[in-house]
């Protein structure tokens, strides 16, 4: 692991993962791509080292995307995470969140290449947890809007703390959903999402609240005209 020359001290344990689901431990096995703060790649670190609390308070810092579908109708596609989550289970959140893995498709080391592994990924996860096939979600439709660099704590002794690629794309899409991943979907309108924030029993992922309340009614108002002055940002958001 060349990332214990940069973080010496790192927490490589596993008892923190005892009890979770099967599957959910397996994925923690994946490589994430570790960057600084300005997202140059600097090393990789499993899922599992990415997300624990110790690790980040050390500054620990990876590579995510969000997707934000859309359909004609211009209403967003949201996801339930599944109880069997191990970060953010249970809460309402955008159509898709996970990360470009440490693989030649989806690492970049130049914007320009990064936002094409965050795109790769993204139709791989599409698939992965809601079962959308990447025909219906073409490469060359998603577009890159910025990056946003946020912390937010899960439970304690989870959490997250990301460069997070905002990916949008305008699809109809034939969903269906891998119950280990996601345990509900709903289309929502603008003032329809509104509405669900007033709802007491309903719990957000801090990420998507961190974007809703930033860009994203401005960003979703003007999908069918404008978008492009929002798209390919250079800079990185500081959340
Ligand atoms: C991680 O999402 C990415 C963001 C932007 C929070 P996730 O926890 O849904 O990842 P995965 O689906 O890989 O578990
Ligand atoms: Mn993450």
């Amino acid at each position: 692991e060349t990332i214990l020359r940069l973080f010496p001290d790192i927490d490589t344990t596993s008892e923190a993962l005892s009890g979770h689901d099967e599957e959910q431990i397996r994925l923690m096995d994946e490589v994430c791509i570790v960057t600084d703060e300005n997202d140059a790649p600097i090393g990789t670190a499993s899922k599992k080292i990415c997300h624990l609390m110790t690790n980040i308070d050390k500054g620990l810092l990876h590579r995510a995307f969000s997707v934000f579908l859309f359909n004609d109708k211009n209403e967003l596609l949201l996801q339930q995470r599944a109880s069997e989550k191990i970060t953010f289970p249970d809460m309402w959140t955008n159509t898709c969140c996970s990360h470009p893995l440490s693989i030649p498709t989806e690492t970049g080391a130049n914007l320009v290449d990064s936002i094409a592994g965050a795109k790769r990924a993204a139709q791989r996860k599409l698939e992965h947890e809601l079962g959308i096939k990447p025909e219906q979600v073409p490469f060359e439709d998603f577009h890159f809007l910025t990056r946003i660099h946020y912390k937010a704590p899960s439970d304690g002794k989870w959490g997250e703390h990301e460069i997070d690629y905002i990916l949008f794309i305008k699809a109809n899409v034939d969903v269906n959903p891998n119950p280990n991943e996601v345990q509900a979907t709903q289309y929502v309108t603008a003032d329809g999402l509104k509405k669900l924030f007033e709802d007491p029993n309903l719990k957000f992922t801090p990420w998507f609240k961190l974007i809703c309340n930033s860009m994203l009614f401005e960003w979703w108002g003007s999908l069918d005209s404008g978008l492009e002055k929002y798209t390919n940002e250079q800079e990185i958001r500081r959340m």
